[in-house]
């Protein structure tokens, strides 16, 4: 039987989709090679529109280790537990050459978040770049397990984040993801989190008010650039989201706009910096249909 009809037309619409969606992840992957001679300057809302796009979005996820044309390449993947020892990689571009021209942003070239899948474990570090295009960082990983290493960069200011898993052997029992809940604490600081309800694919606002001894604390010091970073983090599959935050605010407030692209939970880590120290502070979110 041939559908006729309006079903018909509907599956066509919905194929010409599929093929718009497609194009315009094949046009991302084609203009996101190294070396593009772009002299686009560094432009905030552009930034935050293509985040929104299949295309932007996959480039950014972290679930490749391969996007855009960059690829993340570890020196070792498997690490021994509770010792510090260097942990390398490169940025390979898509002709196999370590890359080098990443932009500077908030003083840092690229951002390097690792977690064990759990969520246990957050870590943000900012390794160095070598002159034969190889990073490199002191790297302490407590427990046994599989680690999620996240490469977060700009080129262009394009953003691309690429994960690959790290392992350190030995016993290990998982952690489950802790309830949604309202505060947390961390290192002496009490962290309040407030946000209406969430949905997916639709910018929502996540206001932290950090407090100490009952006070909001007066001042943050920039951190990478900003009042305070927060990466959040699917449960499931550990899809990475990076969230800008506003500028300004209240005394004690960091205030994000977050655009979580699918239900469920996830795992957020907020960072501040007071007095050269900084402090993380992980809330679990839920975000509906
Ligand atoms: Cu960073």
């Amino acid at each position: 039987v041939i559908p006729t009809g309006a079903p018909a037309r509907l599956a066509a619409f919905a194929a010409a989709l599929l093929l718009i969606g497609g194009a315009a992840a094949l046009a991302g992957a084609a203009t996101g090679g190294g070396g593009a001679p772009s002299a686009a300057p560094h432009e905030e809302g552009a930034m935050e529109m293509e985040q929104t796009t299949p295309a932007g979005l996959a480039r950014a996820n972290g679930l490749a280790t391969e996007a855009a044309g960059y690829s993340l390449v570890p020196e070792q993947a498997t690490l021994r537990p509770g010792r510090t020892q260097p942990f390398r990689f490169r940025i390979l571009d898509a002709r196999g050459r370590a890359a080098h021209d990443f932009d500077v942003d908030g003083g840092v070239r690229l951002h390097l978040i690792v977690v064990r899948r759990d969520f246990a474990g957050y870590q943000h570090l900012h390794p160095t770049l070598a002159a034969d295009g190889s990073w490199s960082v002191p790297l302490r990983l407590e427990g046994a397990g599989v680690y999620r290493a996240f490469a977060d960069f700009e080129v262009d200011g394009r953003k691309t984040v690429l994960g690959h898993d790290l392992f350190v052997p030995g016993a290990f029992t998982p952690q489950r993801l802790p309830q949604e809940r309202a505060a947390a604490s961390a290192d002496g600081y009490s962290i309040a989190l407030e946000h209406e309800p969430l949905h997916a694919g639709a910018e929502g606002e996540l206001r932290f008010t950090v407090t100490r001894d009952g006070r909001p604390v007066s001042s943050f010091q920039p951190y990478v650039g900003h009042r305070g970073h927060l990466v959040a983090l699917r449960d499931g599959d550990l899809a990475y989201m990076h969230v800008h935050p506003l500028a300004g605010g209240a005394a004690g407030e960091i205030v994000f706009h977050a655009e979580l692209p699918t239900a469920g939970r996830y795992r957020v880590f907020l960072q501040f910096k007071r007095a050269g120290v900084v402090h993380t502070a992980p809330f679990t979110i839920e975000v509906e249909r």
